[in-house]
């Protein structure tokens, strides 16, 4: 095979990033080992509970249950499935799941595979969950309610002990995704942490932010029932049963994970959340000096509105960039982003398009 990778020089729109070195080196030891086969890869094993006990470390979750999926998806797939269990023991047989608008489309594929229906809650102007609107949609068939703690298009967080206090008196669960957030949040500004809100499960993925390698999202639920809802028995292993979603699962994920958060946690991952936020802001204000709106970052996260013409022109220059449903140019200040690559893409930028401000080209 001759393929090679692309390399990560031009890319401005993935939340995955380069794997640190120490999780590059533990993903290829730990290539042959399945942790989904304890009694076989007890090592693995053993790296896996380290990898719940530090995620919940950097959630500020005491002493939580989880494991290490293949991604973000597969660990909201598995909350949805375990809010649906515990609401079907209720006696609920139509269950929903109430969600912002801002959540990730991975809710879609497990309403689709779990027979639950979603209801959808509008944002706020700052692409914030709207309190009185999941109020007005929780009632005695929710068995979920999903707060995003960092979403995939802004970056944004809700209002997550609020959420917790209504999906509970409802006596429905509470699942945060932090699957991007949720290797930020511990260093930024806020007057909550999981801890202190009643969260019940949560994505939070080493392959993101985590610097760990694909594969390895994390599931954590505060108790340990909760995984029970998900287990199947598994009589022909050394072990009774699985709570996973997949049955052979990588080593490497699990490996890396550990890998890089023992290296990087905390100063590592401060610094590089330090480094992340100012490029984003930095950025943020470049944007807005060329005259184009800014959703401004508070996450390292930038969406500004960028006239479609532009955005061609800027992938015509070989940046790899996205967009958020409503057209933004979106840019993941991911920490092989550095401060040379986003002044590189503003002069780019400057060159492309400074003459089509905003909305007025929007249509072109
Ligand atoms: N939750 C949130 C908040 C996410 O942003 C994502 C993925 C997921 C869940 C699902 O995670 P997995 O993709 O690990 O299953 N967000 C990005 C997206 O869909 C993922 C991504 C990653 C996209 C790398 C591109 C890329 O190059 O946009």
């Amino acid at each position: 095979m001759q393929a090679e990778p692309e390399g990560f020089d031009r890319v401005l729109s993935s939340m995955c990033t380069e794997p640190h070195p120490s999780a590059r080196d533990a993903a290829e030891r730990f290539l042959a080992t399945n942790p989904g086969d304890p009694g076989t890869y007890p090592t693995v094993a053993d790296l896996e509970d380290r990898a719940v006990e530090l995620l919940g470390e950097l959630a500020s979750l005491d002493d939580p249950s989880g494991y290490v999926a293949s991604g973000g998806t597969e660990a909201n797939i598995q909350a949805v499935r375990i809010a649906r269990e515990r609401a079907r023991a209720r006696g609920i047989d139509s269950p929903t799941v109430v969600l912002p608008e801002s959540a990730h489309f991975s809710f879609r594929k497990a309403a689709d595979l779990l027979d639950v229906s979603l209801t959808v809650v509008p944002t706020d102007a700052g692409h914030r969950v709207r309190l009185d609107a999941v109020r007005d949609a929780v009632d005695e068939e929710t068995a979920l309610v999903v707060g995003v703690a960092g979403s995939t298009e802004y970056g944004r967080v809700d209002p997550i002990p609020a959420l917790g206090a209504i999906a509970h008196d409802y006596g429905a669960l509470f699942h945060v995704d932090a699957a991007w957030g949720g290797f930020v949040l511990p260093f930024t500004d806020r007057e909550w942490h999981f801890g202190h809100a009643p969260v019940d499960s949560m994505t939070i993925d080493p392959h993101k932010m985590g610097r760990a390698a694909i594969p390895a999202g994390g599931l954590l639920v505060r108790d340990d029932s909760l995984l029970d809802e998900l287990a199947v028995d598994t009589p022909y292993l050394e072990t009774t049963s699985q709570a996973t979603l997949s049955g052979t699962r990588s080593g490497a994920g699990v490996a890396s994970a550990v890998a890089a958060i023992e290296t990087l946690w905390p100063d590592g991952y401060a610094a590089q959340y330090e480094r992340s936020q100012e490029n984003a802001e930095w950025l943020a204000a470049r944007l807005s000096d060329l005259g184009y709106d800014v959703v401004d970052p508070t996450l390292p996260l930038v969406a500004a509105d960028v006239p479609a013409n532009t955005f061609e022109g800027l992938r015509d220059e070989g940046w790899r960039i996205s967009r958020t449903a409503s057209g933004e140019l979106r840019v993941v200040c991911m920490p092989h982003v550095t401060r040379d690559k986003l002044a590189a893409f503003v002069d780019d930028l400057a060159a492309v398009g400074p003459r089509t401000p905003n909305a007025v080209a929007d249509d072109d």
